[in-house]
């Protein structure tokens, strides 16, 4: 296992198509006026150093992108088998900022992006529904295969932090755990039989690209991403406005307290929360900022054309792939990227306890049997 790259680591599928189009027309016309921001975002955070994020985790090499195509390729044409959707408008949209927070993860430029219409997973893929691909499927995740994760050690026990040695030396907080993986989230002594409600955990992007293809879907682009992210507010830092929070309010399960030492955990969760806590934005999407980050399908880059785009896909090849939306564990003073125009990277092979995923699709799975 190599050490971690700094920059960072259910339900009613059945419901007709006609019910799920009219609500999400409502949620889209709904965003709730209380909500919206001050003009002014609030005050401006220290920038994070670079590469101080140690929001993630990467074991390097190359991905095994192929291999997870053919094992999805291999289950068959998927049906509808995961998490309720939610139908996103095309439209056009600014995508990144020319007020980038961290300039280095390729923020900017402010850039226009015409997108196709879309379906987005509601909320983030649940360890029940992962489970449940996994039950029909025998899938073995990279993490599983490999032995071990990276597990952020204020999850972890005295007793297992003692036995580990290898501390990584650039982000001390990431420990590779022997064992740990999306049923073992801390180890071989943890079990998530209380958290099947909350992001299945210690998925790289190649599990997540055969769970999406299995499901019928696939992982959003960034942009795609983003744009859902946005929730069809144009230039606002997070999916609900400017504010943080807004009345006092949490909308998002990130950090509070000193990082990495006292996490207070005001927002109600010290670790994830479940899939549909915290008010969804204004497409009805749950935790698509904070709680765990979310692989896309774009590989990473950090120059971007200012031209207008029209569905882009990102660069055709790369090492990493691009993670968005922040976690639990990010706070303002060290990975202020619980913003839409936030960005962090991976290796695809990458799995950690704060790196989860939802998938995307271009039609609504087939819901029969
Ligand atoms: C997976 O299979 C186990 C064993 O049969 C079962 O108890 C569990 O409910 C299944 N999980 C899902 C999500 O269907
Ligand atoms: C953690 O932060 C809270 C709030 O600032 C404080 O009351 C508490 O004493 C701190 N705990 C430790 C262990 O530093
Ligand atoms: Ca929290
Ligand atoms: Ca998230």
């Amino acid at each position: 296992v190599t050490p971690p790259n700094m920059a960072a680591p259910g339900g009613c599928g059945a419901l007709p198509r006609l019910l799920l189009l009219v609500l999400a027309l409502l949620l889209a016309a709904g965003a709730d006026p209380d909500l919206e921001p001050d003009s002014a975002p609030d005050s401006n955070p220290a920038p994070a150093p670079g590469g101080s994020c140690g929001c993630g985790a990467g074991r390097g090499g190359g991905g095994r992108e192929a291999a997870a195509r053919r094992y999805a390729a291999a289950q068959g044409s998927g049906s509808g088998r995961s998490g309720p959707m939610v139908a996103i408008p095309g439209g056009v949209f600014t995508m990144g900022t020319d007020e980038p927070e961290i300039w280095q993860d390729g923020e900017g430029p402010a850039r226009r992006v015409r997108l196709n219409g879309f379906y987005m997973d509601q909320h983030e893929v649940s360890n029940e529904d992962f489970e449940r691909f996994v039950n029909a499927t025998g899938y073995l995740t990279e993490a599983e295969k490999f032995g071990d994760s990276f597990v952020f050690e204020g999850m972890l026990s005295e007793e297992v932090k003692s036995e580990i040695h290898q501390a990584v030396a650039a982000a001390p907080w990431w420990l590779p755990v022997k064992g740990a993986n999306w049923k073992h989230p801390e180890g071989p002594d943890s079990n998530i039989f209380n958290r099947m409600d909350h992001p299945v955990l210690h998925v790289s992007w190649n599990d997540a690209v055969a769970f999406c293809t299995w499901a019928g879907k696939r992982l959003p682009t960034e942009a795609e991403w983003e744009y859902s992210c946005r929730g069809g507010l144009e230039n606002r830092l997070f999916p609900w406005g400017n504010k943080l929070q807004p009345k006092g309010q949490h909308y998002a399960n990130i950090w509070q307290g000193v990082f990495p030492s006292n996490n207070t955990a005001e927002d109600g969760y010290k670790g994830t929360a479940p899939v549909t806590a915290f008010p969804p934005n204004g497409y009805g999407l749950y935790n698509i900022v904070g709680n765990v980050w979310e692989w896309t399908s774009d590989w990473w880059a950090v120059q971007h054309s200012a031209e207008e785009a029209h569905n882009p896909t990102g660069p055709s090849s790369g090492t990493d792939k691009v993670k968005k939306g922040g976690s639990y564990m990010c706070h303002k003073s060290y990975c202020y990227r619980y913003r839409c125009a936030a960005r962090s990277q991976n290796t695809p092979d990458s799995s950690a306890s704060n790196l989860g995923f939802r998938c995307a699709a271009d039609a609504l799975p087939d819901t029969g049997g």
